[in-house]
């Protein structure tokens, strides 16, 4: 194993128990322990996101990079991206994740002109085949970056100008054959700049049009080239457009059917995109997970008193517990996996900051999983939930569902009977319930 560019940490981060004071072992993941059939490990399917992790400098809008990182030094942006790329796998091995995450932009530069582009993207996509291969490190998913470029800015599949949407689609071409090229296990759509910010200069429908047509074109290429990859959108509602067309899950899987491309899509599911969207992690996992299409999630945290997605790691075990309780309850997520979409914070500035973050991250998850996994053993949740609708099973209520009745039976059926009587809902004996189980 490297040894370069994290030398504080010389072993593979060891499972040390929930007692133990080493900051560099895990309490809680123990990647090996058969949790509810499975291991931890491929239960959780841990992702480390390269943009975050090895891409992200710390400067923010008010200030410059404050992150010195050694696998930036070359002047020659080949030598530089490969340095990053072993510094990742020498992340990945020593964290003892199987998952990366990248957008094209983050392993590989732009070059001059889309040729160069192009070369530099096969060049780094080789080099990534020989580290997933001396390493067994696997890729979860690959994406385009199609809003960090200037000609992004008013939009790429829903960009007002065809030379600009074209441009997109020769980009997403390519990132779709890097990820096949890799093994890639999925491929994400996040529509970094596809709303608006002003209806004034804005057509919705026609941009809503050109979105379908480009995922459309995207499957076309899928289908082609026999790439077996779950596609993925991930919703987010405003950053950087004020209005995102891809704003939750609801509106996502709204559009999906709208335009018949429901059939070859998941969804990405984002934690802090969840609180941006008024709502709770929690509330975008189970509705996307109640129409068959939780694919994948961005496990981050955003903080309620700042506005924007802060991606921060997460540490809240209440919330870790509900989404696993749902991850669970549906059986897995598949070829999808737990990607930490997540940054270190600007004064967070030396490279072991980075594992104590990711630490803090894989132990809450796996916190979560042993909890939600006991709950769902003891049965006592899904009891009251199915008590809750057990009208439903028999009588009346079976009838209603199974359309064996229909406005005027109930308008008869309800004159013979008395006032209907509800059971209380025990909100707060559930939530006592779910604290005796917490650890
Ligand atoms: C931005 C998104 C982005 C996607 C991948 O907010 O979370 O990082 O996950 O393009
Ligand atoms: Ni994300
Ligand atoms: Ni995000």
């Amino acid at each position: 194993m490297a040894n370069k560019y994290f030398p504080e940490v010389k072993e593979p981060i060891p499972y040390e128990g929930k007692d133990s004071k080493n900051p560099l072992a895990f309490k809680y993941y123990n990647k090996d322990q058969v949790v509810g059939g499975q291991t931890m490990s491929s239960r959780l399917r841990f992702a480390v996101a390269y943009w975050h992790t090895f891409m992200n400098f710390g400067s923010d809008v008010f200030g410059l990079p404050s992150f010195n990182r050694l696998w930036r030094k070359s002047s020659d942006p080949i030598t530089r991206a490969k340095d990053t790329m072993e510094a990742a796998f020498e992340f990945f091995q020593k964290l003892g994740v199987e998952y990366y995450c990248f957008h094209d932009r983050d392993i590989s530069p732009a070059g001059e002109s889309y040729t160069e582009t192009k070369e530099n993207l096969e060049t780094m996509v080789g080099f990534a085949k020989e580290l997933q291969s001396d390493t067994g490190i696997k890729l979860l998913w690959g994406t385009a970056n199609l809003f960090g470029d200037p000609i992004y800015s008013q939009g790429a599949a829903t960009s007002p100008n065809a030379h600009v949407m074209a441009n997109a689609a020769a980009q997403v071409k390519n990132a779709i054959e890097a990820t096949y090229e890799l093994g890639g296990e999925n491929y994400v759509f996040w529509g970094g700049r596809e709303g608006y910010d002003t209806l004034l200069n804005t057509d919705i429908r026609r941009e809503q049009e050109q979105m379908a047509r480009f995922l459309n074109m995207a499957v076309d290429y899928k289908q082609k080239i026999n790439f077996k990859g779950q596609f993925l959108i991930e919703p987010k509602p405003c950053e950087p457009t004020k209005h995102q067309y891809d704003s939750d899950a609801a509106t996502t899987l709204y559009f999906l059917k709208e335009f018949d491309l429901i059939d070859h899509f998941k969804l990405n599911i984002e934690a802090n995109h969840a609180t941006l969207a008024g709502s709770s992690f929690e509330h975008e996992l189970a509705v996307a997970s109640a129409a068959g299409k939780l694919g994948s999630v961005d496990a981050n945290r955003g903080d309620y008193l700042l506005g924007w997605d802060t991606d921060q790691f997460p540490t809240d075990v209440y919330s870790t517990t509900l989404a696993m309780l749902i991850i669970l309850n549906q059986g897995g997520l598949g070829s999808g996996g737990l990607n930490f979409d997540a940054k270190v914070r600007r004064s967070s500035t030396d490279p072991v900051d980075l594992f104590y973050a990711h630490i803090g991250g894989m132990d809450a998850f796996a916190r979560g999983l042993l909890i939600a996994d006991k709950i769902i053993e003891d049965k006592i949740l899904s009891e009251l939930v199915n008590e809750r609708y057990s009208s439903f099973n028999s009588g009346i209520g079976k009838k209603i569902m199974s359309k064996q009745v229909g406005l005027e039976d109930l308008e008869m059926w309800i004159r013979g009977e008395d006032k209907p009587v509800l059971k209380s809902g025990r909100q707060e004996l559930l939530e006592n319930i779910l604290n005796s189980y917490i650890f």
